[in-house]
């Protein structure tokens, strides 16, 4: 079924003032959110498989190899929610691990997700309550009753934090913490600062896989916003911005031109780009002042040998 079909008209209008929004700013932007329709999804998963994009992979050998010292951190008996679940594939492995978990709570907008992430920790970790909600997590949601008086651990894993700015993702931390409750922890990836050819390949790969992500924007806008870019005029830029520390993804207009959206027509100069996405990356002293302004303590942090990426356990 094509994606046009699939969407819901509610997330159509959505998509729409969206795009109106952000394409008749000065800087032109679009939401990063948007890039994940089912096409994006995929093409997500195959960027996770690229020799250059190092997050995945790295988290996921941290999680393998330090399983027993960050159970131990966690300690038993925790009700485990997570925000944002993509197929439940960390949070597969973090359950199997873990001391008597209480309970997983994926928490995500698209049900569908919710369906992939409970079947997968339920093959990990068989009888295990699985007690999905639909929400969007960047909002206030309730818990579900039925898990009672379970400490909670929140897990936000794939340096999704970093697509906030700054003040975004303490909003979310801090939300996070009174969603969570009182003697709450929070298990958190977090992608560090490195050398900017690392990421730029990282955001840029060879095979093109990224650019195809990035572009898929474009033609989700014609395809359910009814736009008519012309796909072939726009090119992928990955940079790093070293003020802010964050890569950035850009489609950059190759020629001037105008594209029709919604009844409106969107002009673009020569080289005049679109941001599509920010991935922030953090020092540790950033993002354990991040933190602390959110209300946590840091308990302790877990780093791979070649200090590419972090997992950090937070105490509310
Ligand atoms: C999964 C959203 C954290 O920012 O690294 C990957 C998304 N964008 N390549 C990231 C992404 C381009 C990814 N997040």
């Amino acid at each position: 079924m094509s994606a046009a079909m699939d969407a819901p008209a509610g997330q159509r209008a959505a998509l729409i003032a969206d795009a109106l929004a952000g394409l008749t700013a000065p800087r032109k932007t679009l939401p990063c959110k948007w890039l994940y329709d089912a096409e994006g999804c995929q093409l997500f998963e195959a960027i996770t498989r690229l020799p250059e994009y190092y997050p995945t992979r790295t988290e996921v050998r941290i999680l393998t190899e330090e399983a027993a010292s960050i159970a131990e951190a966690v300690g038993p008996g925790r009700a485990v929610v997570e925000f944002g679940p993509g197929d439940g594939a960390k949070a597969a492995l973090l359950l199997a691990g873990l001391d008597r978990p209480a309970a997983y709570v994926p928490v995500d907008i698209a049900p569908e997700w919710l369906e992939e992430a409970a079947s997968r920790v339920a093959l990990a970790r068989p009888g295990l309550p699985v007690l999905p909600v639909v929400a969007d997590f960047t909002m206030p949601f309730a818990l579900p009753k039925r898990l009672g008086a379970a400490p909670r651990l929140g897990f936000f894993p794939g340096s999704t934090i970093g697509n906030f700015e700054p003040e975004g993702a303490v909003a979310f931390l801090c939300r996070a913490r009174m969603t969570l409750g009182a003697g709450a922890r929070l298990l958190l990836g977090a992608d560090l600062v490195k050398a900017p050819a690392v990421l730029e390949a990282a955001y840029d790969d060879a095979q093109g896989v990224t650019a195809a992500f990035d572009l898929n924007l474009l033609h989700r806008l014609n395809r359910e916003a009814g736009a008519d870019f012309d796909i072939g005029a726009f090119r992928h830029r990955a940079v790093w911005n070293a003020a802010l520390e964050r890569i950035e993804m850009h489609l950059v207009a190759e020629r001037a031109q105008t594209v029709r959206l919604a009844g409106r027509t969107i002009r673009f100069a020569e080289g005049e780009t679109i941001h599509t996405e920010s991935s922030h990356k953090y020092r540790p002293e950033r993002l354990a002042n991040l933190a602390a302004s959110a209300g946590w303590r840091i308990s302790r942090h877990w780093t791979d040998a070649k200090g590419l990426f972090s997992v950090w356990l937070l105490d509310a």
